[in-house]
């Protein structure tokens, strides 16, 4: 049986990523409402919501706070541009409260309505950045596979996702990449601290291979959180900004996962001590409230920004949206007042990372798990005492899911990886009941597959 929303959703709406034909058959999940780290759908099941959202909703569900200043910001100024020399409070002291929680220099602000919307305006930037130091030739962009940047054409060109490469091309030209520091999975014999330098080595050679010269910059999330949560070694982004460095090239952070407070710190680049020249950020900046995205530039590109007397010609109708910069501006403050990243730095991070491992870490199914704050990824496998996978025909992370959808828990599965990444406002029994939840659906998980015959 079909509910009426489920009707009109299968007759009207296209989803993101989504099976169209496969979804219409058996109709959309339906979430009706949300408090704290809940979630009810439209029978009344009551799901803890370990994902945010989509790595979104840090403060939690139900801040009339964030409400109550969008509807004065509508009430006072709905709309207006920040194009033709104009600015208004809401945009201003945005980028203010940013400045003040990004480290380094990153103290210019350029405003979005998406994290992909940024990574294209970043991608331009760069590429800009060098054209007028007289380097046009400078437009080579570096990334890595298995990297998520957004959907659009900018975004999906630069991020490594194979399936996304195949449709909707051609891409974006003079796009690189190089290989993911995911230990575990390929690893080999190294220890995590060779591999993570192996892995930043290979920036080197793509440099070298397509000419130092013609590299504009290097883009990384500190974590790959699409990509599966790859944490890499404490090695890696070091030796990423040294050869950086050497080169001459521009470190571009995609912060729109890590960004405030998911591993601990404001910025996962702090996390794991290195300063780009550029971040984007999204998501927990408006705590997924509204759509806000925004991009912080260092000292080295908005000093030759501003001393190139050139309009840059790049901006959205929604950069700097005035209710959605209330919202973001209202949730940085809350963020401070409640002292969100120093508790995910000190308290409810190392909880959640020791209560997981210790609920799940010896499962027959998880061959090991990753993370740092309130972010985690765990490999489901097979055999894990042979490191063994599972055969492509079964797919594992799509039966854990469900599974775990059906037992009031959302898991995000990306192939053979379990992810989650909580409200950084989740309680210690909250976790726990998190923890809980996911060792249970483990076990149903693991009870499908053996009737599947693929385990004994
Ligand atoms: N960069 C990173 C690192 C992201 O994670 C984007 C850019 C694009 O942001 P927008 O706001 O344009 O979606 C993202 C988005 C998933 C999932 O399934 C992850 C994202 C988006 C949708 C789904 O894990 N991340």
């Amino acid at each position: 049986m079909t509910s009426a929303i489920q009707e009109l959703d299968a007759q009207h709406h296209l989803h993101p990523f989504t099976n169209t034909g496969s979804l219409n058959k058996k109709g959309a999940r339906v979430i009706s409402k949300a408090e704290g780290v809940y979630l009810w759908d439209e029978q009344g099941n009551k799901i803890i919501d370990g994902m945010a959202g989509l790595w979104c909703v840090n403060l939690g569900y139900g801040r009339t706070e964030l409400a109550d200043v969008a509807a004065e910001q509508m009430r006072e100024l709905p709309y207006y541009n920040t194009f033709f020399q104009t600015t208004h409070a809401p945009a201003a002291k945005l980028a203010q409260a940013i400045a003040s929680v990004t480290p380094g220099d990153l103290n210019r602000i350029f405003f979005a309505g998406s994290g992909s919307e940024a990574i294209d305006t970043l991608m331009r930037l760069a590429r800009h950045y060098w054209a007028i130091q007289g380097k046009p030739y400078r437009n080579i962009l570096i990334a890595r596979e298995n990297a998520y940047h957004g959907s659009t054409i900018g975004g999906t060109s630069l991020g490594g996702m194979s399936g996304m490469h195949k449709q909707g091309g051609p891409l974006v030209p003079n796009i690189a990449r190089i290989r993911q520091p995911y230990w575990y999975g390929e690893g080999g014999d190294l220890s995590e601290e060779e591999f993570g330098l192996q892995c930043a080595r290979a920036l080197e050679d793509k440099i070298l291979e397509v000419g130092p010269d013609n590299v504009a910059a290097f883009f990384g999330e500190p974590i790959q959180g699409a990509g599966g949560v790859i944490v890499p070694p404490a090695s890696y982004w070091p030796e990423i900004q040294r050869i950086c460095r050497k080169y001459d090239i521009l470190l571009v952070a995609d912060e729109v996962i890590c960004g405030y407070g998911r591993t601990g710190n404001w910025f996962g680049c702090q996390t794991f001590g290195f300063q780009p020249d550029m971040i984007s950020m999204a998501k927990g900046l408006s705590s997924g409230y509204v759509p806000i995205a925004a991009v912080a530039v260092g000292d080295r590109v908005a000093n030759a920004l501003a001393a190139h007397d050139e309009d840059f010609n790049h901006g959205y109708t929604y950069s700097g949206h005035p209710v959605a910069a209330a919202v973001a501006l209202k949730t940085i403050e809350i963020m401070k007042e409640e002292g969100i990243v120093e508790r995910v730095g000190s308290d409810i991070g190392p909880y959640f990372q020791k209560t997981l491992r210790e609920s799940v870490g010896d499962h027959p199914l998880i061959g090991h798990i990753d993370g740092v704050g309130l972010v985690a990824g765990m490999a489901l496998m097979l055999d894990k005492t042979t490191k063994t996978p599972f055969p492509s025909n079964v797919d594992i992370g799509t039966i854990c899911r469900d599974h775990c959808f059906n037992n009031g828990l959302i898991m995000r599965a990306t192939g053979t990886r379990m992810l989650l990444s909580p409200p950084l406002v989740i309680t210690h029994a909250e976790v726990d009941e998190l923890c809980q939840k996911a060792r249970h659906c483990l076990d149903l998980t693991l009870a499908s597959v053996r009737e599947l015959g693929v385990l004994s």
